[in-house]
């Protein structure tokens, strides 16, 4: 169903699980100012303690391993390494990213690591952030610093993750760190100086890594696909998922085109006329680098077809539409379009670097927390990404977000994404039906997904093999709440 050798993952970012912002001299980042901003996220929660995941992080790996992850993708926090961005190394802050991959390696967990996701230094926001010209060097120093600790060890490296969002809901709407609504010149500004930042961490990654490194980044994907599967539907979602709309950058081209192709698409440069930001000799040479995978997220999608026009149309989801807590419309042929149509343009193997679902998940009575529509949205996906591999698009990874409930940026913690769950107030971690589903999954390379019932199965008799097997093969008894064992 998969290929030899797929990657099975999960994955997490440094702000949304680590906690322990005032320990050990980390710096202060963006989203530690915006979290003390009154009103900008739920609750006014914060980050500060999260999943605690600095202090615990070898009982995370433990329960990862008791999953069966192939691979594990984390981000290192820039101001945990270097507190002001630049300068002065933060020892104690490597030394955790040192012994958190020397746990994965020893729990047979491949890392896969993020250089970016997100929390800026609060020192670089105050010279410039993302709008000084001066970012990329920065960024290519702090990749320096991290290549030279853990490039003995890793050799999976991400760049920068989702920089539609930052930049779209950082830059433009306010609505994440550091909740700026700027102008569209500054905006492309800033967006400018993220690819050129990219070019210069892939440049550093090959020059120093230590084993040879395998590198790739994590934008979102915008994944229009045919709502029926007719050529001319296919051919409207293929323009619609290659297109720059409108203003913004809920698109794949305007970041996809310059770092795969070297330059900026057509119909963006039109749009944006005098608003388009400046570019200096070298910088689509420096932002255009040589990547081995192309990572994707991928959570939603639309339906669209041909107009009786010519012309690209959405087509409305039915009322009442299956959609996760955050309004996010369930769309498993996402996963098949997406893929596919990223392939063909930009001719790179495909990494879904993330993909999953916020939803209401309590520890029941029975002391199991029981997700069946995390269970059925993921193999409805991952059913599709195998269609996508069987029609030949190389597809090499799948990381479901997220391994731990954990902040989920402006809405708090009340969006619960893990595979495993947190209490935030006691710091108990719960493995979800979901966790003891996926192990099958993995387990079995992806055939565990032709189960049309996997709920049963997630509930029953396979929990029971699932805990036997780990028992067998690894390190203790799979906690089965309820003592199913
Ligand atoms: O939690 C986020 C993650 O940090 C980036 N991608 C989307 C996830 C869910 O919103």
């Amino acid at each position: 169903m998969f290929r030899e050798g797929f990657v099975w993952g999960a994955g997490s970012s440094a702000y949304q699980i680590e906690g322990g912002a005032a320990l050990d001299g980390r710096g202060p980042s963006i989203w530690d100012t915006l979290c003390r901003r009154p009103g900008a996220i739920h609750n006014s929660e914060t980050g500060d303690v999260a999943c605690d995941h600095y202090t615990r992080f070898r009982d995370d790996v433990d329960l990862m391993q008791r999953i069966g992850l192939g691979a594990y993708r984390f981000s290192v926090a820039w101001p945990r390494v270097l507190p002001l961005g630049i300068g002065r190394i933060n020892e104690p802050g490597l030394d955790f990213y040192d012994q958190l991959v020397d746990s994965l390696l020893a729990a047979n967990i491949t890392p896969w690591v993020t250089l970016y996701h997100w929390d800026l230094p609060q020192g670089l926001f105050d010279r410039g952030g993302w709008l000084s010209p001066e970012i990329p060097a920065w960024f290519a120093e702090y990749t320096r610093v991290v290549v030279d600790r853990l490039s003995d060890r890793v050799t999976n490296w991400i760049t920068i993750n989702e920089p539609q969002i930052f930049v779209g809901l950082g830059y433009r709407e306010g609505k994440h760190a550091p909740g700026l609504k700027l102008s569209m010149k500054e905006q492309l500004a800033a967006a400018h100086h993220v690819l050129l930042a990219h070019g210069r961490a892939v440049q550093v990654i090959r020059e120093r890594a230590r084993s040879t490194p395998s590198i790739g980044w994590a934008p979102v994907g915008r994944a229009d696909y045919p709502a029926v599967e007719t050529p001319e539907n296919i051919e409207a979602a293929r323009i619609s998922s290659m297109s720059v709309h409108e203003p913004g950058f809920w698109n794949n081209t305007w970041f996809g085109d310059p770092v795969c192709l070297g330059h900026y698409p057509e119909d963006g440069v039109r749009l944006y006329g005098a608003d388009m930001p400046r570019i200096e000799r070298g910088d689509m040479e420096t932002i255009f680098q040589k990547l081995d995978f192309y990572g994707v997220n991928i959570y939603s999608g639309v339906g669209v077809r041909r107009g009786a026009d010519g012309a690209t149309e959405t087509v409305a989801w039915p009322a009442g539409v299956a959609s996760t807590t955050m309004r996010w419309p369930v769309a498993p042929k996402s996963l098949y379009w997406g893929p596919r149509f990223l392939h063909e343009r930009y001719q790179l193997p495909i990494v879904i670097t993330e993909n999953g679902m916020a939803n209401p998940d309590w520890v029941a009575g029975d002391g199991r927390v029981h997700d069946p529509q995390r269970i059925d949205y993921t193999r409805a996906y991952l059913l599709e990404l195998a269609r996508a591999h069987a029609d030949r698009v190389p597809v090499h990874g799948y990381f479901h977000w997220a391994a731990l409930d954990n902040f989920e940026w402006a809405e708090g913690y009340k969006e619960r994404f893990g595979l495993i769950h947190v209490d935030f107030a006691t710091q108990k971690r719960t493995m979800k039906d979901s966790a003891y589903w996926y192990s099958e999954v993995i387990r079995s390379n992806g055939k565990h997904l032709s189960d049309a019932s996997p709920f049963a199965q997630a509930a029953g008799p396979q929990v029971r093999r699932v805990a036997q097997e780990t028992r067998q093969g690894v390190r203790g008894p799979v906690p089965v709440p309820g003592g199913r064992s």
